[in-house]
């Protein structure tokens, strides 16, 4: 982030990166929150507030309360009237703090989580791969029947053709028998 100023990042995963924001220079008045910053390096990196002859960013990291703030891993603050919301401000740099960090983690309904997968995308996944074998176990199935059936059909009119042929060799025979006779 750099130079940006007055955006509004929500309902965001920010997990296991170097850093989970980085604020190169002069970026202020931006929202977080409903964010989850699980287990980054930096949660978040501000080069102005790391190096003095760079203006260090003020931005804005909680929505208020009750609606709170975002998801910090190493938030080590207790929660003693069990509102979901830390007692204490996650400090991130002067200036900048959340000051309604949350509990848990928000649940974002339209982004699986990796670590743990909702049922239905796991089932789902599972099942995708074996249809396309069913179906070609089906047709398989189906082949081997047609070819079967059209074997059964040729030896049938072979075995017919057969006894036709044999059948006209006796009556010959026959009238050769009563010829003679
Ligand atoms: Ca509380």
């Amino acid at each position: 982030m750099s130079q940006a100023s007055h955006n509004t990042f929500s309902g965001n995963n920010i997990t296991k990166n170097a850093a989970g924001i980085y604020i190169s220079e002069s970026s202020n008045n931006n929202t977080f929150h409903h964010n989850n910053f699980i287990n980054n390096t930096m949660q978040v990196y501000d080069i102005g507030a790391e190096f003095p002859h760079i203006p260090s960013s003020v931005n804005i990291w909680d929505d208020g309360y009750p609606s709170g703030g975002n998801y910090w891993s190493d938030y080590t603050g207790g929660d003693a009237n069990g509102d979901g919301v830390g007692d204490t401000p996650y400090e991130i740099y002067a200036n900048n703090q959340d000051n309604y960090p949350l509990m848990k983690p928000v649940v974002l309904a339209d982004s699986p989580n990796e670590e743990t997968p909702p049922n239905g995308s796991s089932t789902q996944k599972s099942l995708n791969p074996a249809l396309p074998i069913i179906a070609a176990l089906i047709l398989l199935i189906l082949v081997i029947c047609a070819v079967a059936y059209k074997k059964l059909q040729s030896s049938k009119t072979s075995l017919g053709g057969e006894t036709k042929a044999s059948i006209t060799r006796l009556k010959n025979d026959l009238t050769f028998f009563r010829k003679r006779k």
